[in-house]
């Protein structure tokens, strides 16, 4: 009762107005918006601006998860999924084992393959070329959405060799897009607190600047639910918006709900369905200039999901098959959904499936 009384109080009526009129909302509007618990209308807002982008399409694609090592040299707190090179669970997936796993898209029908991994403290750039490489030249028609911001910068440490010189190898040898993890919150206060060893905030940015320069389009994330305030909230969403009005580059924005289970963070909750629908929707009405909002089903849940669709969401991923580090944080997902559920889940909504590849472009 006590959120009720505090917050529905908060008018809405003028950030209304700049939405139905189509002006962006600046960093008090997006605070007034976390701090208000009027989801219903902050969902509606969110909806306009949603079916004005995506009409009424809600989009999915057929794809699988490769994670080929758990081995990390970062040691996030909010992570369950990585290893230290001698723990036990530890694992690193040789080119073959990788390619044996990325042939069961043959039997799928995917057209991506998305594939993110940990900091190897002892492969070479090779490996990750060699494996972009030897899939690309299996399966040149499947998409490689590959290496997180983190990883680039690593692997780029690692050889010696500039962003962009290691970005133009992995593109050259058939890299096609690059996730949006890996970004966390940009806030440096929080970075110190939960990934100290991981690359700044500006730094992902400017990775992603130099991948969206070379002409490869990437997603972004935000890690949500944990020490993080509205303000930082509101500042990633900015940051975010800003280099999206410079490049263009990105395709999606994607929340993630933290999952607290086997982390370094064990006595956080989880997060709560309201902070869900109103990252997804808030994130739709800040950024202006992004054409998607994806809710990762395996990390926010199918019905949530389901319901996100009408609060800003026009993304809901895909088929993922054999994600692994929601699911070491204590998703209670399944590991896979095939296409006919994530399309009734979709029609169950009123909205119309569409299949898509990476890249947005329909399928069939
Ligand atoms: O960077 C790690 C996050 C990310 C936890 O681009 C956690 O389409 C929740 O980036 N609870 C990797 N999240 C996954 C990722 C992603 C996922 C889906 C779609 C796309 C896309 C990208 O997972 C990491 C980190 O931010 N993460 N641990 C956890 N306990
Ligand atoms: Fe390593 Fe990524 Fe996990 Fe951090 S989130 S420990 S960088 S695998």
């Amino acid at each position: 009762m006590q959120l009720l009384k505090n917050n529905l109080n908060i008018d809405l009526g003028d950030i209304r107005e700049k939405v139905v009129d189509g002006y962006r909302l600046d960093y008090e509007d997006g605070i007034r918006l976390f701090e208000s618990s009027d989801i219903l209308m902050i969902g509606s807002l969110a909806n306009i601006v949603r079916e004005k982008i995506n009409k009424n399409r809600a989009y999915y694609i057929i794809n699988r998860h490769i994670n080929y090592t758990n081995i990390c040299k970062n040691r996030c707190k909010f992570c369950a999924f990585s290893r230290n090179i001698d723990e036990e669970g530890a694992y690193q997936m040789s080119i073959k084992e990788i390619l044996d796993n990325a042939s069961q898209i043959i039997h799928d029908n995917s057209t991506e393959l998305h594939i993110v991994g940990g900091l190897h403290p002892e492969l070479g750039l090779d490996y990750y070329v060699d494996m972009i490489g030897s899939i690309h030249e299996k399966f040149p028609d499947v998409h490689l959405q590959a290496f997180t911001a983190v990883e680039i910068a690593h692997f780029a440490e690692i050889s010696g060799m500039s962003t962009y010189e290691t970005l133009k190898k992995l593109k050259d040898a058939g890299l096609g897009s690059l996730p949006g993890g890996g970004a966390e919150v940009f806030s440096t206060d929080v970075r110190k607190e939960l990934c100290p060893e991981k690359l700044s905030g500006d730094e992902w940015l400017n990775t992603m600047r130099t991948a969206h320069n070379l002409g490869m389009r990437s997603n972004a994330t935000m890690l949500y639910g944990h020490i993080e305030k509205n303000e930082d909230r509101v500042n990633h969403l900015l940051k975010l918006r800003e280099l999206q009005d410079e490049t263009g580059g990105f395709m999606s924005f994607i929340p993630l709900a933290f999952h607290p289970k086997n982390t370094d963070l064990k006595e956080f909750s989880s997060t709560a369905g309201i902070l869900d629908l109103k990252m997804l929707a808030i994130g739709r009405l800040m950024l202006d200039n992004f054409d998607h909002i994806k809710a990762f089903w395996i990390m926010l849940g199918i019905k949530l999901s389901q319901i996100s669709l009408s609060f800003g969401v026009d993304d809901i991923d895909g088929t993922v098959a054999e994600e692994k580090i929601t699911h070491s944080a204590g998703a209670e997902t399944p590991e896979a959904l095939t296409v006919d559920e994530i399309k009734s889940l979709i029609e169950e909504t009123g909205r119309e499936p569409v299949e898509r590849n990476t890249l947005y472009n329909q399928v069939n």
